[in-house]
């Protein structure tokens, strides 16, 4: 059975092309940066947004169809996995990522839930193989039901804590089956809304024990693949303990979780943050926890998760510049954590989505490759640093200069100005002259 019946499979046709179901940037197998786009973006197609959500919001229902014929939620979730490889092999997507509650319904116990998840993993199994699609990563939503409601592994209450922890197990289980590389952390209800009723330090132990817990279970299972946190301030919880890139490393850090974590940055989580994509992902870069992106947009008017499609390609070329300076991904890939809004409701929308988002981040890595050829970026700043290079700089750098030599040093100086530009503007014409410039 054909679910996109009116949808050929998408092809590159080039930048000239008018035909809206058409890659035009994206040319699988074109090489920049010594790998093929392919390669250096990994795509992954989000089951949740892709096959899942339905339109719904805070004021209306859905307005879209995702029970792709099916009668029942068996039904529905088996005709889910062949709609979604139809959709990522018509659009040429290597990867996907999930959450257990995604794949198979809950049913009326963990059991029916498990048997559930038990009957629907073959037949996704099966479907990789024919397909050759690759699990990016895999997570376990213990967020949306209302046992959660006062956290997950940060629950005041040990059977929820417990119940968690069966849910990551399993998750884990189908996420080592599917030989996956990539299991994600992201703590929906993880934080709180009143510190009057909350052992802040105690749900922050709480935390990291369920992540020891899933290291050592995962790696006696011979998972060698990372694991990741994915950091967002706020909501659902109004304070979120994975609040942003750095607050998770140094949680890491305190609780020894550095070596197995690395960080999935996901562009509208940085701007809930009031930072920039490319911030986060330079923390996590300059922190050797760069993992893994779900590729999205927020609205900058918006003080919430819209979760749309990348379009920006300011920001899809200020964030390939950090992987490609990165070295480009290992175990993580591109994943599209976005939907098509809920006025865009056909499935055709939701092609034209990904290729949008596609075609942005063909863009955006073809742009940071050549602003990284061009050099004046690279050589403006390297040169800004040079005072660092000899003579008292140095001495600073090597561990030879203490306060006393640099106060003997600076007295020696007379006056000190400093009148060097930063330049922000002149390099921000050089980023514009290497987008539009012929
Ligand atoms: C929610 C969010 C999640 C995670 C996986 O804001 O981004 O979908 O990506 O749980
Ligand atoms: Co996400």
């Amino acid at each position: 059975m054909e679910f996109f019946e009116s949808i050929k499979k998408i092809q590159y046709e080039g930048a000239q092309s008018k035909n809206m179901y058409s890659f035009r940037h994206y040319n699988p197998d074109e090489i920049i940066g010594g790998k093929t786009m392919k390669e250096q973006l990994k795509f992954a197609m989000s089951w949740w947004h892709t096959l899942g959500a339905d339109g719904t919001d805070m004021f209306g229902s859905g307005t879209m169809d995702k029970t792709f014929g099916g009668k029942t939620p068996m039904e529905t979730a088996k005709n889910k996995v062949y709609a979604g490889f139809e959709f990522m092999n018509k659009m040429g997507i290597e990867y996907f990522c999930f959450h257990d509650k995604d794949l198979a319904p809950e049913g009326e116990s963990l059991a029916e839930f498990q048997k559930n998840l038990d009957e629907i993993v073959p037949i996704i199994k099966e479907q990789m193989q024919k397909y050759n699609i690759k699990l990016l990563w895999g997570t376990a939503n213990c967020f949306n039901h209302p046992r959660y409601v006062h956290g997950a592994a940060t629950s005041p209450y040990a059977d929820v804590f417990a119940y968690a922890a069966a849910q990551i197990k399993k998750a884990l289980d189908i996420t080592i089956e599917l030989g996956a590389k990539g299991y994600v952390f992201w703590g929906g209800r993880e934080g709180y809304e009143t510190l009057l009723n909350t052992d802040m330090k105690f749900e922050l132990d709480n935390m990291a024990r369920l992540m020891k817990m899933a290291v050592e279970y995962a790696r006696s299972k011979g998972y060698d693949g990372d694991f990741y946190i994915e950091p967002k301030p706020k909501e659902p919880t109004k304070h979120q303990y994975d609040f942003d890139a750095a607050t998770v490393m140094n949680f890491l850090r305190t609780y020894g979780l550095e070596k197995d974590f690395k960080l999935n940055i996901e562009a509208n989580h940085a701007t809930l943050a009031k930072h920039t994509f490319e911030h986060e992902l330079q923390i996590a870069r300059i922190n050797g926890a760069f993992g893994s992106i779900d590729a999205n947009q927020g609205d900058e008017h918006l003080g919430w998760d819209t979760d749309q499609f990348p379009t920006n390609v300011y920001s899809t070329t200020y964030c390939m510049l950090e992987v490609l300076r990165a070295g480009g991904f290992t175990n993580g890939g591109l994943n599209f954590d976005a939907k098509s809004r809920r006025g865009s409701m056909t499935p055709e929308d939701l092609f034209l989505s990904y290729i949008a988002g596609m075609d942005s981040f063909a863009l955006g890595l073809k742009n940071a490759y050549k602003i990284i050829e061009d050099g004046r970026i690279d050589d403006f700043v390297k040169q800004r640093y040079s005072s660092y290079k000899d003579g008292i700089g140095a001495d600073i750098i090597n561990g030879k200069a203490g306060l006393k030599e640099l106060s003997d040093y600076a007295l020696s100086l007379g006056k000190v100005d400093n009148k060097e530009s930063a330049r922000q503007e002149y390099l921000e014409s050089i980023v514009n002259d290497i987008l539009f410039g012929k």
